[in-house]
């Protein structure tokens, strides 16, 4: 039908936007987050999008692999994907998300480059391919399983302000107290009407964590929680947590480091456990499995397990395994979100609300501004493609932020050594 149509060029534009001073094992986060809009543009004049990392490093793979794609048709995925691996190594070798210092900035993990390049390009042709077959991209990918897909409401410890004052302070004020915790949950779920709340935690010393995890679950009864250190706690912290919060965890997210770590806590706890750090290619799924698989619910992520196609088949092998599915989320906007509901609604297998950090931002890029929630779910797009489109003056906007800001690699712990020059982010820190 479209086969004579065939990509013309590919824009990247690095984009900025304001993102609050939110806690968590590695540090703090700075005033600006980074991400970058992909444009495919194709001989019809039609253009596909998508939103994924903008660190540096990213970018400049970006660069690398956008020729690469000029004259291909957009439905040929595989061909897209052949010429992405023969121009892009992983320079580097599988990580864990783990290293003497916490990373928690997939944006600039080398040994992602080629799934994270893959997936850039994959939802953006797809995009393309809902515009000309008249179906959105939902349907390309195998038709709903559901017509809404619920997320969570991820709490932060937090400050008021960024500590360099660059704008106006955000509406959720401090999140240090129990209280305070209370108060953003009460926030966040009157405006969005989420029905599961995760608590990013790791970042203060876990009896605060701890407390403000039973206050929660005492202002929320039978709301299903979580609590995510990134990996902070050693074996002995996350297995005394676990009993402190016994009754109340819908699952525990990356307690401990390392896969061998969560499998000594598997062992001694009967709460399932979650990452977004273990499992995050298909070589740890392995190793899990090898393991008996102390992780029960892989929290995956298009942006860097390779695309949405992918993020499928992995919800087939989670699904073999006897093993659940859900979604891990950094700081994004609407076209990302839009892309992660399209798979979501997609994936039978899915029963646990997604991970967003959706309501700590407060711009968007696509046309219409912020994206609607109706309890606590989004509803999945009708129209072509994607079914959203770039707000060219956004575009324009935090594209402009980003040649102002400074920031060109996120680095949560720089940021925090601003605070106490004495933070060395070693972990587990507890
Ligand atoms: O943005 O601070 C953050 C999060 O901690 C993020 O970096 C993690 O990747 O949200 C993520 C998680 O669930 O581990
Ligand atoms: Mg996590």
């Amino acid at each position: 039908m479209s086969k004579q149509h065939t990509i013309r060029r590919v824009h990247v534009t690095p984009i900025a936007f304001r993102d609050p001073p939110l806690l968590n094992a590695a540090g703090i986060h700075e005033p600006w987050a980074l991400r970058s809009i992909i444009q495919i543009e194709t001989s019809c004049a039609r253009v596909g999008i998508n939103e994924t990392y903008g660190d540096q490093a990213m970018l400049d793979v970006l660069a690398k692999a956008a020729p690469a794609l000029e004259g291909l048709s957009p439905w040929d995925l595989n061909a897209m994907e052949t010429r992405v691996r023969a121009l892009v190594q992983p320079d580097g070798h599988t990580s864990e998300f783990l290293g003497e210092q916490i990373s928690l900035a997939p944006g600039t993990h080398v040994s992602k480059n080629v799934a994270k390049v893959i997936s850039a390009f994959e939802v953006a042709m797809l995009d393309l391919q809902g515009q000309l077959a008249n179906a959105p991209v939902v349907d390309l990918l195998g038709g709903a399983a559901r017509d809404a897909v619920p997320f969570s409401a991820y709490l932060f410890f937090k400050y008021a302000e960024h500590i360099d004052k660059p704008y106006a302070a955000d509406p959720f004020g401090e999140g240090i107290a129990p209280a305070q915790m209370v108060a953003q949950a009460r926030r966040m779920i009157e405006q969005y009407g989420f029905k599961s709340i995760k608590l990013k935690a790791g970042a203060l010393p876990p009896e605060q964590e701890v407390a403000a995890l039973l206050a929660l679950a005492k202002a929320f009864p039978g709301a299903p929680l979580r609590i995510d250190p990134n990996a902070n706690w050693t074996v002995a912290t996350s297995l005394k947590v676990v009993e402190q919060l016994r009754g109340v965890l819908e699952y525990y997210e990356d307690p401990a480091p390392g896969l061998h770590g969560m499998a000594e806590v598997a062992r001694a706890s009967d709460v399932p456990l979650a990452t977004n750090m273990v499992v995050t290619d298909y070589k740890e799924f392995a190793d899990n499995v090898r393991l008996g698989c102390p992780v029960r619910i892989v929290l995956s992520d298009h942006h860097y397990w390779g695309g949405l196609r992918t993020t499928q088949q992995l919800a087939r092998l989670c699904q073999t395994f006897d093993m659940g599915l859900s979604m891990h989320s950094n700081s994004h906007l609407g076209i990302s979100l839009t892309a992660m509901t399209h798979l979501a609604a997609s994936v039978p297998h899915l029963a646990y609300a997604c991970d967003t950090h959706y309501p700590w931002q407060d711009e968007e890029i696509v046309q219409g501004g912020r994206l609607q929630f109706e309890n606590g779910s989004l509803r999945v797009p009708r129209g072509p493609g994607l079914g959203v489109s770039i707000d060219p003056q956004a575009l324009e906007r935090l594209h402009d932020n980003w040649l102002h800001c400074g920031t060109r690699n996120r680095d949560d712990l720089g940021q925090m050594r601003k605070y106490d020059p004495t933070f060395t982010g070693k972990q587990p820190r507890y």
